[in-house]
């Protein structure tokens, strides 16, 4: 398996935040977390541009010297100057970087000044008020890390649901090659999935669980064999995933899969209740005395317990199993469900592609319905549109619905919630489109109240549509700025305004639980892409994911409905 781009872009911001703790020439950090970002935000896999033979340097920002750090990386894997520069560093010190706030500057700052090259000593500084002393440390930011160090050390950063797809389902892929082996399913939070899992569960079936194990630990992209028997073995990946294999037998597949999907809560629930049955059941089927009256499938195993199937997604001790009982299961909404998206960009603001090559990728998803929401004039790092630019969009949009067939592109624009509420852009313009996506793109560090005021004055806009990624939490980068979301959701009750789940896999945003709080107000739910490329509308299927595990059925969501039937809902008073 070969590099792919997010892996490319990691390692250059890596050895750009690297350089940058060493006090390098900024021009030179500032080349590689460029080249970072174009590589990420490349609609194609530069491994495949390489195979095919294409020159890397035609690319922006990437010159020979970063072309052949590219192939390097695609080639094996490793970029020699960053093994180096992770040698030179102490490995305390580099911990720092992922604490939130710790940037390369603070941390050469806390070294430089106070001599703090580790976490622990960073913990003593923040407790002993020497921290607080220093340049740009205000009590703010110092309360911050320290809460930062508490969560840092409660335990290791968990993966984003992304990235153990693409690891999981090559290494799946690979041992389904191997026809001796029966079936081939990863368990675990990711069969659930959960926004960020800790590590993957595959199960395999084959009567020979030694030769499934032989295959496993031969995958090449291993970077450690932690543990290795005739029915299991735990791994670890060169990207830092850990993987657990277990192999059953096919009559227990259903039993085994059900028991590795989890959740733990979940499953201690069903166990009880077999045991109510005079039942025992573990991961090798379901038993009354010694003979094995169920789990071939997980149906089996559930209806054993005298209850219906219940989707992982739901499996997580939130009330499903009560829900199971009474007959009340939801109706989860699926990928297929959608009908369109709903917030999108295009090289008018910081997308890759045009507005056209966006609707026709759309349309080939079998879409009804594309929304173009560009940034508004106030994120000016985006490119944000001015009213004289979106009027020149609209024009441009008229033309193309009248130019291509069978997709329907909306008017719409991601408009920046300003500092004191009022929306980004004037009515006049706002009056134009099919709907307004609104968001908050600065002043994370409100108070609480402050912010939540400040969303809630935004809704006082009767053209206030929807409102995207509504708590701004990155995955392992930022929590999301404070807010009191229920307050939200209510006013967008009350007012006809509507939340978004961003599908971006480092936001999810809402959140299952978050989108459950939604729905039991009464708040129907946007899942949207937020493409910024034609390949990004994929990632739509994150979001589903999130929904379902929100219990949202498809009538709690906006888009899988046809336009004329969202468009009166999208129309306020
Ligand atoms: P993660 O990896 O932290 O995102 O979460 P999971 O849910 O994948 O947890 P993991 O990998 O520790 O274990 C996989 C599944 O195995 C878990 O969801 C349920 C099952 N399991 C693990 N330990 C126990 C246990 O002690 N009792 C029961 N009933 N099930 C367990
Ligand atoms: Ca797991
Ligand atoms: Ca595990």
């Amino acid at each position: 398996m070969t590099a792919r781009n997010a892996e490319i872009a990691e390692a250059f911001n890596r050895l750009a935040e690297l350089l940058e703790i060493e006090g390098a020439n900024p021009f030179r950090v500032r080349a590689y977390r460029n080249a970072a970002r174009t590589v990420a935000e490349l609609p194609r896999s530069v491994a495949d541009m390489l195979a095919a033979g294409e020159d890397l340097t035609a690319l922006p920002g990437i010159g020979d010297d970063l072309a052949a750090k590219i192939r390097e990386i695609v080639n094996s894997g490793h970029l020699s100057l960053l093994d180096e520069e992770q040698r030179k560093l102490p490995k305390s010190l580099v911990e720092l970087s992922a604490l939130p706030g710790m940037g390369p500057k603070r941390i050469k700052l806390v070294h430089d000044q106070l001599g703090v090259g580790s976490l622990a000593q960073l913990r003593r500084a923040v407790d002993s008020g020497k921290l607080a002393g220093l340049p740009g440390f205000g009590p703010k930011s110092v309360e911050k890390l320290g809460e930062a160090l508490r969560q840092h050390v409660a335990g290791p950063r968990r993966i984003k649901l992304v990235d153990a797809a693409d690891a999981g389902e090559a290494l799946a892929a690979y041992l389904r090659q191997d026809r001796s082996i029966g079936r081939v399913e990863i368990a675990g939070s990711y069969r659930r999935r959960k926004d960020t899992i800790g590590d993957l569960d595959i199960l395999a079936t084959s009567p020979e669980g030694g030769k499934v194990v032989q295959r496993f630990v031969a995958y090449p992209e291993i970077a450690k064999v932690v543990s290795k028997g005739t029915t299991r073995s735990t791994v670890i990946l060169r990207s830092g995933i850990q993987v657990d294999l277990r192999v059953v037998e096919e009559a227990s597949y259903g039993a085994a899969l059900h028991y590795f999907t989890g959740s733990k809560p979940h499953n201690i629930a069903i166990r009880e209740r077999g045991v109510a049955h005079g039942l025992k059941i573990n991961e090798y089927g379901v038993f009354k005395g010694e003979r094995r009256i169920a789990g071939r499938t997980e149906a089996e195993v559930y209806r054993a317990v005298g209850l219906p199937y219940i989707e992982p997604e739901l499996r997580e001790g939130r009330g499903e199993i009560e829900a199971a009982e009474t007959k009340r299961l939801p109706h989860l909404v699926a990928l297929a469900d959608i009908r369109g998206d709903l917030h999108a960009h295009t090289n008018a603001s910081d997308g890759r592609n045009t507005i056209a090559e966006m609707a026709k990728a759309a349309k080939a998803k079998g879409y009804a319905y594309l929304a173009i929401s560009d940034h508004s004039q106030h994120t000016t790092i985006a490119h944000g549109l001015n009213p004289r630019r979106l009027s020149r969009q609209l024009a441009e949009i008229d033309r193309l619905n009248d130019e291509i067939e069978g997709i329907r592109i909306l008017k719409s624009a991601e408009v920046d919630i300003l500092g004191d509420g009022q929306l980004d852009l004037p009515d006049a313009i706002l009056d134009r489109l099919d709907f307004v996506v609104c968001a908050v793109h600065s002043q994370f560090g409100l108070a609480p109240a402050k912010q939540t005021e400040r969303i809630i004055r935004a809704m006082d806009n009767r053209h206030f549509g929807i409102l995207a990624h509504p708590t701004g939490r990155l995955i392992n980068e930022r929590p999301g700025y404070g807010i009191d979301l229920e307050r939200i959701i209510r006013a967008a009750k009350e007012r006809g305004c509507f939340l978004e789940i961003n599908a971006q896999p480092e936001r999810l945003d809402l959140d299952d639980v978050q989108g459950r709080l939604a729905k039991d107000i009464g708040v129907k739910l946007a899942i949207s892409s937020d493409a910024h490329s034609t390949a990004q509308l994929d990632f739509l299927r994150y979001g589903v994911d999130q929904a379902r595990r929100a219990w949202l059925a498809p009538e709690d969501v906006l888009n899988t409905r046809p336009w004329d039937e969202l468009r009166k809902l999208l129309m306020r008073r």
